[in-house]
């Protein structure tokens, strides 16, 4: 009897450890709260201790971008590059990294494309996949070193929520959300599954448009981002089966608001940028 007392206590013991390391491989230790980023402090590098937390384990790694079908190439380093708003740049302000994060943005792709003719040349928007596991998933192809990515994924939300994202990154890290910036890290995390910040974020009810921009000097080149598991159990992540713009741009017009609803989002990322 008390022999088998001890197993349930045994067994007890080992389901709590094991839920706990669940969670913490799920989700990681929050540890960025408090965005979206104020306008002054956007180019600032996130506070706080850097986790290296190991999430290779981790099965929701976001890997079908929506983007452009080339890199920002020959930037000078990631620290000449990232202050410059470089979709503002290649679409004569048509467009601009904050607009790009939002779904007006998105629709604007539609007859906005990029060209840099100094940096890569006319880009044109398309999908992407990567490899998480890829410590140089950001190459595709073009110069190894010296480049900025963009990719954009859009996440149709059934209720307003508070979100973890994790990202990781080599090197500069950039990321928007609904014409906000929530992320700025000019640091590499350490390895392409490795993430330092576990940054707590805002989703509405509906589409929400995230933009990730990784800016690449030399040596492993890698953007990614998964977010927490209650995350992706109630949201639906496009791109999805879609495997170019046009595809793209069906599979999430039944999420994208006809009429923008996120008109004063837009609004108010104009007036910042002026
Ligand atoms: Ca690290
Ligand atoms: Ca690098």
């Amino acid at each position: 009897m008390k022999i088998r007392y001890l197993l349930l206590l045994v067994i007890f013991t080992f389901s709590i450890i094991l839920s706990g390391m669940n969670f913490v491989y799920a989700q990681g230790k929050v540890n960025v709260q408090d965005g979206p980023i104020p306008e002054a402090e956007w180019m600032v590098k996130v506070a706080g201790a850097e986790l290296s937390e190991d999430h290779s384990g981790v099965d929701t790694w976001i890997t079908k971008w929506y983007g452009l079908d080339g890199n920002y190439i020959n930037n000078g380093g990631f620290g000449a590059s990232a202050p410059k708003d470089l979709i503002e740049l290649g679409t004569d302000g048509k467009l601009t990294q904050l607009t790009l994060s939002t779904v007006v943005g998105i629709n604007k792709t539609k007859d906005v494309d990029v060209n840099w003719p100094d940096n890569g040349g006319a880009r044109e928007w398309t999908v992407f996949e990567i490899d998480p596991a890829n410590p140089h998933n950001m190459d595709r192809g073009g110069p190894v070193d010296n480049y900025d990515m963009y990719a954009i994924c859009v996440i149709d939300a059934p209720k307003a929520m508070k979100s973890v994202m994790s990202p990781a990154h080599d090197d500069h890290a950039q990321i928007w959300i609904n014409g906000e910036k929530w992320y700025n890290n000019p640091t590499w995390t350490g390895a392409a599954q490795q993430v330092d910040f576990n940054i707590e974020v805002d989703l509405k009810k509906g589409a929400n448009v995230v933009l990730f921009r990784c800016g690449e000097g030399g040596g492993h080149g890698y953007l990614n981002l998964h977010f927490d598991d209650d995350t992706h159990d109630a949201v639906d992540i496009y791109p999805d089966k879609s495997d170019d713009q046009a595809s793209f741009l069906k599979e999430v017009a039944g999420v994208l608001p006809v009429e923008p609803t996120d008109k004063l989002t837009t609004i108010w990322a104009d007036i910042k940028r002026k």
